[in-house]
């Protein structure tokens, strides 16, 4: 279905704020200046915009000053939370205190790719934004998810009502419920598998509504077992109930846009 003014989605960006610029850049979202010129565009970012690159917060500054210069030309730019947006929170938050599981949770989030210098510029104006990003959305028709794994399952029957149960374990400082649901982010594939792939795709897309599943966190090129640099669009699977959109920009792909809907050919 097509809608009036554009819906784009874009992947996971681990910090890549140089490939960022470029890719939006390709389809007109943004400027010389970058400054936001996709008027009353819509554009949603997958989660994990940070980690395993060198300029994480740059990605946030970016995104969080197009979601301004785009929400008053009545555009919109949204994100997803990601596992890396909530493992940068757990290292700010909790530091060296112990995740329960024999290691802290600053030292979980540098095994995981964080860069020093994220943690060092996080401001209060990011842990805010980072801590009201929703962990899934429903657009288009679309039902929009950070992985591709069953953890949104455990915390509601709706949209509302997984983002507010996250929401509300992200004020919190249990440390345990915080592990727990870093531990389920690790979780991924689980509507890639032969059959119940795509019977676990229609549960999710029965209970939380939209006829097709968007979700990054898995590279494309580890589902497909090719080269990151052989990907260039994003992977329709489980008879088109899901698309993959991590182009694994970090693993040297070269990224893409896409706007909705997706197109059948893009297998
Ligand atoms: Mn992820």
């Amino acid at each position: 279905m097509a809608t009036q003014h554009p819906t784009y989605v874009i992947g996971d960006i681990h910090g890549q704020f140089k490939r960022l610029v470029g890719l939006l850049q390709s389809v007109g979202l943004i400027g010389d200046a970058l400054q936001w010129t996709g008027g009353a565009s819509t554009l949603w970012f997958m989660g994990d915009l940070v980690d395993r690159g060198p300029d994480g917060i740059p990605v946030i500054d970016l995104v969080m000053r197009l979601q301004a210069e785009a929400a008053a030309v009545n555009g919109c730019v949204a994100s997803l939370l990601g596992n890396h947006e909530m493992l940068l929170l757990a290292a700010y938050r909790f530091g060296r205190r112990s995740t329960g599981l024999g290691s802290s949770f600053l030292s979980k989030w540098k095994r995981n790719g964080g860069n020093r210098k994220d943690l060092a510029s996080l401001k209060l104006e990011h842990l805010g934004w980072l801590a009201n990003l929703p962990a899934m959305a429903h657009v288009d028709d679309h039902l929009f998810i950070h992985a591709d794994a069953p953890l949104y399952l455990k915390y509601g029957r709706s949209v509302q009502e997984v983002n507010a149960a996250i929401k509300d374990l992200l004020r919190r400082s249990d440390s345990l419920a915080w592990e727990e649901l870093l531990e389920d982010f690790v979780r991924r594939g689980i509507f890639y598998s032969d059959r119940h792939g795509e019977v676990l795709a229609q549960r999710f897309l029965d209970l939380y509504g939209g006829q097709c599943l968007v979700h990054g966190h898995t590279p494309i090129s580890y589902m497909l077992g090719c080269q990151p640099k052989k990907v260039t669009r994003p992977l329709l699977y489980a008879g088109g109930r899901c698309v993959n959109v991590d182009s694994g920009l970090y693993l040297g792909g070269h990224g893409f846009v896409s706007r909705l809907p997706f197109s059948s050919e893009e297998h």
